[in-house]
């Protein structure tokens, strides 16, 4: 059944550089002002990385807590920490992420080779991602940036259980160098693989670069949710850099509404995820 479009905005990121891209959201009235006005046009859920004084990515325990309460006491939005972090996090720094009692966040769903570095995923840390989120009450998004991840994911399920609520949401993170293309065709096939997971799992795609507006497309026709922002897409079109988060939300509120599947509110999207 074809719904309105959960539209979630990862506004950072922890590759970018703030040098290159002044625009990116770092501080945190940074993010607190990108995030209230993404809100405003029509995203539900932040998907948030952090920065540190210097901008660059960080796992701090305390700035972590710090944000997710301005978050929440700034916004409705449901508040999606990200557990990836950057490349070179270590794994307890990123379990660590849980501490800091998000809404959700995210569980990706193997390794993968992005750009020249890898992203590392090992089984065991997965397992104990998902079982932490289920004991805390924290919804995961499970990341899936090749097609292989979704059959983890099925594994997972089958071992370990539902996550807390019950519902199961992933999202397609696609071309990225090293993972599956941002292609229409990939979605399809991706969002075909999703009839092996439970009844009623929702997806969200997002493209990589150039990617972006193809993976847009494709995941509208295909009953998916949309994923922007300044963590995955940094030039707007070719020769033009992206002005600001809510350029890319605003774009994808346009092709929501184009395909008659306007934004969820954050109380409709909360009862999609049941958050
Ligand atoms: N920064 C990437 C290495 C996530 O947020 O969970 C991982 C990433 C996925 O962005
Ligand atoms: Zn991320």
């Amino acid at each position: 059944m074809t719904t309105g479009t959960l539209i979630t905005v990862a506004p950072t990121g922890a590759e970018s550089a703030k040098a290159q891209v002044p625009a990116l959201p770092v501080t945190l009235d940074e993010l607190l002002l990108t995030a209230k006005e993404c809100e405003a046009l029509g995203a539900s859920v932040i998907h948030v990385h952090i920065r540190d004084d210097q901008a660059r990515p960080t796992l701090d325990q305390g700035r972590l807590r710090e944000t997710v309460a301005a978050l929440r006491e700034g916004t409705d939005l449901i508040v999606q920490l990200s557990s990836g972090g950057a490349v070179t996090d270590p794994e307890a720094d990123r379990l660590a992420v849980l501490d800091a009692a998000p809404d959700m966040a995210s569980c990706t769903m193997g390794t993968v080779n992005f750009g020249d570095d890898v992203f590392l995923n090992r089984w065991e840390f997965i397992v104990d991602l998902h079982t932490r989120m289920q004991e805390r009450g924290i919804l995961p998004e499970y990341e899936i940036f090749d097609l292989g991840h979704l059959a983890a994911l099925q594994r997972l399920l089958d071992r370990h259980g539902l996550p807390h609520g019950g519902h199961v949401h992933v999202d397609f993170v696609m071309g990225v160098p090293g993972g599956m293309p941002g292609t229409t065709a990939t979605l399809v096939a991706a969002q075909q693989m999703l009839r092996d997971l439970p009844a009623g799992t929702t997806f969200s795609a997002t493209g990589v670069g150039r990617s972006t507006i193809a993976v847009m497309l494709a995941a509208l026709s295909t009953g998916g949710h949309l994923r922007v922002g300044m963590e995955d897409t940094v030039t707007y079109a070719k020769g033009r850099p992206v002005e600001s988060n809510m350029q890319l939300v605003a774009r994808a509120v346009g092709l929501a509404q184009l395909a008659q599947r306007p934004p969820l509110t954050t109380t409709e999207a909360r009862q999609l995820l049941g958050r």
